[in-house]
């Protein structure tokens, strides 16, 4: 690549893994609030929810976009051989350090605790609200470039298959696109002039729906460049090829008709969406797990394969032959590690998406148990380790410490399956997510202290302080590398997967056309009544919440 890509994604990688150091450190205060080892509201003169928002913000937020972009601009480039355009990238970077640098302000200045949600009735800053605006338009800058780059690259090789990465980049750029037109709405028209004074009121229902109709897709955004790594490159990692690549196709095609509609899964508790809404949302949450399901199976296919070529014997001898702990290959582990997380990930969101089940779980510690398997797992290992794979390749700088390295994704492992079953063990008996327990149900002191959830908060806190351990590995490594001597010549060399079943040329798998259209009309039918219902419903003519019906809803 160019010195000037170069440049742009190393700033996009160097940015938010310096950040994380901050949002790393939270997610260890957050355990040791949860668990009662502290009694207070604060700590070195961070509130609860400051560096709780700041924990969101930085890990789920920040951290995701800068590395969807810069991985983004990475296989643009390397799978068409042509770069994106050298202007676009640089306004995209600045907007999107500039927005980030906003937010982090306004949060660190404590005038923004509003969770990395951030919808209504918690209000934030103006220079948070900007600050978000920023960052996802600077996001938006690459796709409409990419765009270019491909159609150019279409002409040129008309009856070629898409490169599957290059796919599934686009999808997912896509998705982005069009769940975050409702949050720029419901950030500029909505929570901006209400936080700069000239609106007094904001409607907290219709905010909350545009939210969710961003919040769920968002989830997939963050996973599509795990899934890239997982159909592109881990099979030849691990010494074998992808089952099939038009399962990776079909995979990306569904996700780009289903990610979008099914954001009405976070609001089952709220009274004014009607059961009918909720309902069509069960059931397309449930369509959205099946390119989930279709990746485990091509996946382990696949890892079977590479099993049996490097001499494994017997029916399960392969998932011993596989690369665990090759220190010259180590996206193997970092990959591997979340797949074996999102097992759990993936099984306990289908416990979320189901309607009933729903009541038991929402609002519970369950809940971060959930997704700290599924972000905080094959999404959060995929991205630092192929930020470092890509700070190794662009600057030619050895890996620091390659032994510590190798570890890193199963201490994580191993850190995350004790916390989240903490999490969820504690969900199921009532302990509620984002609440400082220490001040309360945690401390002995205090009438309301709930002995019982004792063993489930310590669990969580030895499951933290690991994944903790971990981070702090991982920066050793990382920042060792930044900071050490060139010892090559840079060059980004992504694996070359072939596959083992590679089908022909099937027009309708190569082609966005037809598949944004029933995009479209997916997302009309699960949210046009599903608005009419929250405008009908609103603010105070939202119906009130009865005893006699478990599941809220009109
Ligand atoms: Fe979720 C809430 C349902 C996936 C993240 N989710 C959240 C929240 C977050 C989140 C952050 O329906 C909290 C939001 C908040 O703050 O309130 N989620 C689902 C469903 C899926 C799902 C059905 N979630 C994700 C992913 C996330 C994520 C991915 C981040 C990246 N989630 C929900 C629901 C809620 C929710 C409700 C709202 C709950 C409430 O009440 O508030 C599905 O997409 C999951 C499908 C996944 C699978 C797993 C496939 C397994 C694979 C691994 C194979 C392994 C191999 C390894 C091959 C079916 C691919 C073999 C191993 C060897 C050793 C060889
Ligand atoms: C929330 C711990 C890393 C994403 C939380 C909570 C805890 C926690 C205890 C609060 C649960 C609650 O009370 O509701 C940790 C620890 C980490 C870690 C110990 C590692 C040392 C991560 C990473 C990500 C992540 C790497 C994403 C890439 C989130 C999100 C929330 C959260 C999105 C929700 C914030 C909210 O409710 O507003 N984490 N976490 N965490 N974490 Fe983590």
């Amino acid at each position: 690549v160019s010195r000037s890509l170069k440049n742009v994604i190393l700033i996009e990688l160097f940015v938010p893994i310096t950040l994380l150091i901050l949002g790393i450190y939270h997610g260890l205060m957050q355990t040791v609030y949860r668990a009662g080892v502290i009694h207070q509201s604060s700590a070195v003169k961070l509130d609860y929810y400051q560096g709780l928002t700041l924990h969101g913000v930085i890990n789920a937020i920040v951290l995701t976009t800068f590395f969807a972009v810069a991985f983004g601009h990475a296989t643009i480039a390397y799978y068409l051989k042509k770069e994106p355009n050298k202007r676009a990238s640089w306004i995209s970077l600045i907007l999107m350090v500039t927005g980030t640098l906003l937010a982090a302000y306004a949060m660190l200045a404590g005038k923004a605790s509003v969770l990395y949600t951030f919808y209504p009735p918690l209000k934030a800053h103006p220079l948070f609200y900007i600050g978000t605006a920023m960052l996802i338009v600077g996001s938006w800058v690459p796709l409409f470039d990419w765009m270019v780059v491909y159609l150019g690259w279409k002409k040129e090789h008309r009856g070629e298959k898409i490169p599957l990465a290059v796919l599934g980049t686009l999808v997912n750029f896509i998705i982005w696109f069009v769940c975050t037109l409702a949050v720029a709405y419901e950030v500029l028209v909505l929570l901006l002039p209400w936080a700069m004074g000239y609106k007094a009121t904001v409607d907290v229902t219709l905010a909350r729906t545009l939210f969710w109709f961003f919040g769920h897709a968002l989830v997939y955004f963050w996973l599509l460049p795990a899934y890239i790594m997982f159909y592109t490159m881990l099979p030849k990692w691990a010494g074998g090829k992808l089952y099939s690549d038009n399962a990776g196709r079909i995979a990306f095609f569904l996700f780009l008709l289903l990610s979008v509609p099914v954001g009405v899964h976070h609001q089952f508790s709220d009274p004014n969406i009607s059961q009918s809404s909720k309902w069509v949302s069960t059931l397309l949450t449930f369509g959205v797990a099946v390119p989930s399901f279709i990746t485990a199976f091509t996946l382990a296919a696949s890892l079977e394969y590479a099993g049996w070529k490097r001499g494994a014997k017997g029916l399960l001898g392969w998932v011993n032959k596989l690369p665990y702990l090759d220190q010259n290959n180590y996206m193997f582990g970092y990959l591997i590690a979340g797949l074996i997380l999102f097992i759990f990930g993936g099984l306990t969101g289908i416990v979320n998406a189901s309607y009933a089940l729903n009541n038991v779980v929402h609002n519970t510690a369950w809940l971060p148990g959930h997704f700290h398997m599924t972000v905080a797992g094959p999404v959060f290992l995929a991205m630092i380790g192929m930020s470092l794979f890509m700070l190794n390749g662009l600057t030619g700088k050895k890996i620091f410490l390659p032994k510590l390295n190798v570890i890193v994704p199963y201490l994580w492992l191993i850190g995350v399956l004790i916390f989240s079953s903490g999490l969820m063990y504690g969900g199921l008996m009532g302990e509620p997510r984002r609440t400082n327990l220490g001040m309360t149900y945690l401390n002995p002191g205090h009438e309301l202290y709930h002995p019982q959830w004792v063993p489930s908060t310590m669990l969580a806190l030895a499951g933290g302080i690991i994944m903790f351990a971990a981070g702090m590995c991982y920066f050793i490594v990382f920042f060792g590398t930044c900071f050490s001597k060139k010892a090559t010549e840079s060059s980004l060399v992504f694996p070359d997967t072939s596959s083992y079943h590679d089908e022909k040329y099937i027009p309708l798998f190569n082609s966005f056309k037809p598949w944004l259209v029933m995009m479209v009309i997916i997302i009309m039918i699960a949210y046009i009544p599903t608005l009419l219902d929250v405008l009908r419903f609103g603010g105070p003519g939202a119906p009130p919440h009865l005893p006699s019906s478990p599941t809220p809803g009109i």
